[in-house]
């Protein structure tokens, strides 16, 4: 495993954001942009926000705001800008050039952040696609903010030490991750694949990053995932078994968190992680209910599921960190479900345990049956993926009274 010091080079940055309609919250956006360079290792010393019909297409912001930044950046000895959106090539070269300052953007240093945290090969594949692809468009503009400080954001990658300059170069390499993260997404479908014959059911543990997903996930099975402070903690998913009343069982599995703005290219790379979601039966939504954004974060993991074309699921919605909401709280409309609760101090998780188990029941057909003893083994297997409520042993055989999933309603009932 390799460890990327955060703070090896400690940039000072102003950040820039454009308000372009009115509710559209800039400033909270920018405090988490704030939060996210302080991830990678950046101070923020101070924050610009420009009201805009839209952003400028050649230089981001107005050349008015320019001077201010540019003065802005002088007086307080800043060495970099981080923008709110991604930037095209172009806005990078000339911001770079009007500015001469490392110019960089959320992309950009999400990326970053992902490129520290990847432990898995399947996610150090996925990264540094995702890196290459957002530098293959930016070659000249990046080269010359890169090299500006000689590391810190931006710099750091599992793959090669040295950034790729050249484009051809970049181009072969992206070939041949491609072709190696072909080959761990065809393991990746083989484990869906064997799972799903198992008859158990999935769930999958989404939210916005830093919601509580894998301190839920550590709670209910002491899976003893990181989980901390930080945003996107978590790159590879992680599946466990959660056992509930009447000895059902569920498979949940945590995963990479969203955030507004999410990279497409990110996005396009992690697909198969973040995919987890599509083929869950079901999705559980962390929410950190004490976060002030907690509404808008909602509607980001609810649009980005849609995107990657989870919907139509049942929806459990845990309202989290209870134990530090003060004020009315918030509803969930669009969840089918909805439990209060706190991963860290355990609250609610029984009855969070309580709706999978119904949620299980609703898909469940009830069955009374009397088995001869030459078969019981489908009570074994009734055990294993069904609850088992009741079996009576008589003369002439077992009398059960059971619950089963769907698919596996004929291959138990008695001859
Ligand atoms: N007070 C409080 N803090 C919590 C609760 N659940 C999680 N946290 C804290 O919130 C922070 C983030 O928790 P994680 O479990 O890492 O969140 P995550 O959703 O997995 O985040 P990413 O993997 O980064 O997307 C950690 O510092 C947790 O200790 C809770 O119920 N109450
Ligand atoms: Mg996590």
């Amino acid at each position: 495993m390799q460890f990327y010091e955060f703070k090896e080079t400690q940039e000072r940055v102003i950040l820039i954001g454009v308000q372009t309609e009115v509710g559209d919250d800039v400033e909270a956006s920018l405090d988490e942009l704030e939060e996210l360079a302080e991830t990678a290792g950046a101070e923020t010393v101070a924050k610009v926000i420009q009201n805009r019909e839209a952003v400028h297409p050649g230089t981001y912001i107005g050349k008015g705001k320019i001077e201010e930044v540019a003065s802005l950046l002088r007086a307080l000895d800043a060495n970099g800008v981080i923008c709110d959106d991604e930037l095209s090539p172009a806005q990078l070269n000339n911001l770079e050039r009007e500015l001469d300052c490392k110019v960089m953007d959320r992309t950009l240093l999400i990326l970053d952040i992902f490129a520290g945290r990847a432990v898995s090969s399947e996610g150090k594949i996925q990264v540094e696609l995702a890196q290459l692809r957002y530098r293959a468009a930016r070659l000249v503009g990046l080269r010359e903010s890169l090299s500006r400080l000689g590391g810190g954001i931006g710099t750091r990658g599992p793959g090669e030490k040295k950034l790729e300059t050249d484009r051809r170069l970049i181009r072969t390499r992206i070939s041949a991750l491609k072709a190696e993260l072909a080959q761990v997404e065809k393991h990746r479908e083989l484990i869906r694949g064997k799972r799903s014959r198992g008859n158990l059911k999935t769930a999958a543990i989404v939210g916005y990053t830093n919601a509580g997903k894998s301190t839920l996930l550590n709670t209910l099975t002491g899976a003893g995932i990181l989980a901390e402070d930080k945003l996107f903690a978590t790159l590879d998913p992680t599946t466990r078994v959660l056992e509930l009343k009447d000895g059902q069982q569920i498979l949940l599995t945590d995963t990479v968190g969203f955030i507004r703005k999410l990279p497409h290219h990110l996005v396009e790379a992690f697909k198969s992680t973040l995919e987890e979601a599509k083929y869950a039966d079901y999705i559980i939504h962390v929410v950190d209910a004490s976060n002030p954004q907690a509404e808008l974060q909602m509607f980001t993991v609810y649009e980005t599921l849609r995107e990657l074309g989870a919907t139509g699921k049942k929806i459990v919605t845990l309202l989290n960190k209870q134990d530090q909401v003060t004020g009315s709280g918030i509803r969930d409309l669009k969840a089918d479900y909805t439990v209060k609760c706190s991963a860290r101090t355990g609250e609610g998780l029984d009855e969070f345990k309580d709706v999978l188990a119904k949620l299980l029941a609703e898909d469940q057909i009830y069955l009374e049956e009397l088995y001869p003893y030459s078969e019981a083994g489908k009570i074994q297997k009734i055990r294993e993926f069904g609850s088992l409520l009741s079996e009576e042993y008589r003369e002439d055989g077992i009398f059960v009274k059971a619950r089963v999933p769907a698919e596996i309603f004929v291959s138990v009932m008695p001859k």
